[in-house]
């Protein structure tokens, strides 16, 4: 039996089609029923729906042989306790610092909100530049407007977001995309079944 952890939201969404052309299709569709293990039509495979951020930590602990998690997630978590062998180029966008528009100076010293702490303040520590970073859960865009933060720090697709919020992107931290991870032990003792599924996804991506 293979376990796939994959969150709820838009990796869900852009997985599916990868997961289909390995022949795994869940019988239960998330967005209607409120099952939280899925099974598939492959007899020999379920998927778990977690939140995003949970994933690698289901992996992790080989409550799931394997997972789909954005690399924002991951360079937060930390990927040593994991492998991560495959790209899935899916749910893409940019990890960015954002400021308000008409901002030209920033403070010596700045306040940056966001949920990536770890990431911020390396990339920051990085440029040699001054931050204290303020931990947020969501709503990031709200900081600067209301003089929590100078600066943010967050994901960024369309730029429609900032833009409505009186914000825009400044620099690019890092691209983004989600990748498949998979358990350390999993990876030995289901070695066949898993190292399948990831030819499958490789021929898959390969074919796009
Ligand atoms: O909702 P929950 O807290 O459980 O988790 P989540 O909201 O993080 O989950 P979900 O499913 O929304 O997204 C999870 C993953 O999708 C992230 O970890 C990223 O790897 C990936 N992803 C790709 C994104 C985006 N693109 C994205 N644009 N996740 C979030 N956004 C948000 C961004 O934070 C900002 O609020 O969309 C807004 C910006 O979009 P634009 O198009 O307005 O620029
Ligand atoms: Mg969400």
């Amino acid at each position: 039996m293979l376990t796939i952890a994959v969150s709820k939201g838009r990796i869900y969404e852009d997985a599916l089609p990868l997961l289909a052309e390995a022949g795994i299709i869940p019988v239960d569709d998330p967005k209607k029923s409120r099952k939280l293990i899925l099974d598939t039509t492959r007899e020999d495979v379920k998927i778990v729906i977690i939140r995003a951020t949970d994933v690698p930590t289901f992996v992790e602990y080989g409550a799931a042989d394997l997972g789909i998690a954005g690399k924002d997630v991951l360079l937060e978590h930390g990927a040593e306790s994991l492998y991560e062998p495959l790209d899935l180029k899916i749910a893409a966008c940019r990890l960015m610092t954002a400021t308000p528009k008409d901002l030209t100076e920033l403070p010596r010293r700045i306040r940056v909100a966001t949920k990536y702490v770890k990431t911020a303040q390396s990339y920051f520590a990085s440029r040699g530049i001054q931050a204290e970073i303020i931990k947020l859960y969501g709503s990031m865009e709200l900081a600067p407007l209301v003089g929590l933060a100078d600066c943010i720090v967050d994901l960024v697709d369309t730029g429609n977001t900032l833009k409505a919020n009186g914000l825009e992107p400044r620099d690019l931290i890092t691209e983004i995309s989600s990748r498949l991870i998979v358990n350390k032990a999993a990876m030995k003792m289901k070695h066949a079944e898993i190292q399948a599924l990831i030819d499958n996804f490789k021929q898959t991506l390969a074919s796009r």
